[in-house]
């Protein structure tokens, strides 16, 4: 049986990743293809436990290691018990957000060194890379101004200007080191301009 694709979306918060999830989805559905929904952190009861633990706002504050930690505890199971066996059942695996977001929050963001990140990507995913990337991409001011509308912020979201520019940097420079697989989407445009880039992108998988 043939593999099947594993596309991911990547970027700041509040840039369109959730609501265009839904659209990749039916896209795929009316081409036939068989797919997995999901996100990370999250995917699985653990990984989801994981989720809240890393989004809550807390008294006692999580060191930076304990946060990209639980981020790859997480991710090692979702590979482990959804991801891995969609896969190599032919099914596509559609998934908000994955190890981009740790270079860019985690190594962008916190300042950890990518080459630990690195090795824990290694140690976790073995040889899974996702096959397409979809980065949203807009000044970070959009992105705050688009997730405070929502309301209550969590633990992230309320992080400062600095830290999300930072974010934005090193989602770009990952981009700009995997052109191949990392497609930018300019998320300022209309959601309708929005998706036909997402569809043209799409097409590269046919
Ligand atoms: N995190 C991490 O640090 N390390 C890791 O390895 C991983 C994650 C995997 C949870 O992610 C946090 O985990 C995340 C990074 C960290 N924290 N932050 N920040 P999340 O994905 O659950 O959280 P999020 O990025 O904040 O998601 P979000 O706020 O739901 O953003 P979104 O899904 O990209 O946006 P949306 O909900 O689809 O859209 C927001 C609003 O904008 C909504 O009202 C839409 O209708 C509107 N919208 C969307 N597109 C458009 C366009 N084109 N025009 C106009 N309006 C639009």
């Amino acid at each position: 049986m043939q593999r099947g694709q594993f596309i991911t979306l990547e970027g700041g918060e509040g840039l369109g990743k959730t609501t265009n999830l839904a659209f990749i989805e039916t896209l795929l559905i009316e081409r036939d293809v068989d797919v997995v929904v999901t996100r990370e952190p999250g995917g699985t009861v653990l990984a989801e436990k994981l989720r809240q633990l890393l989004l809550e706002n807390n008294d006692e504050p999580i060191a930076e290691q304990t946060e990209l930690l639980l981020m790859f505890a997480a991710r090692a199971q979702h590979i482990n018990n959804v991801i891995e066996p969609a896969l190599s059942q032919g099914k596509w695996v559609l998934c908000d957000r994955f190890t981009d977001s740790t270079y860019a929050y985690q190594g962008g963001g916190r300042k950890i060194a990518l080459t630990t990140i690195r090795w824990l990507e290694s140690f976790v995913q073995q040889q899974l890379r996702p096959d397409l990337t979809l980065l949203f991409d807009a000044p970070v001011e959009l992105g705050m101004k688009r997730a405070k509308k929502r309301g209550n912020l969590d633990r992230f979201e309320n992080e400062h200007w600095v830290f999300f520019n930072q974010v934005r940097q090193a989602f770009l420079k990952q981009a700009k080191n995997y052109p191949q697989r990392i497609k930018i989407i300019n998320a300022e445009l209309s959601l309708a301009e929005v998706q036909q880039s997402i569809k043209q992108c799409l097409d590269l998988l046919r």
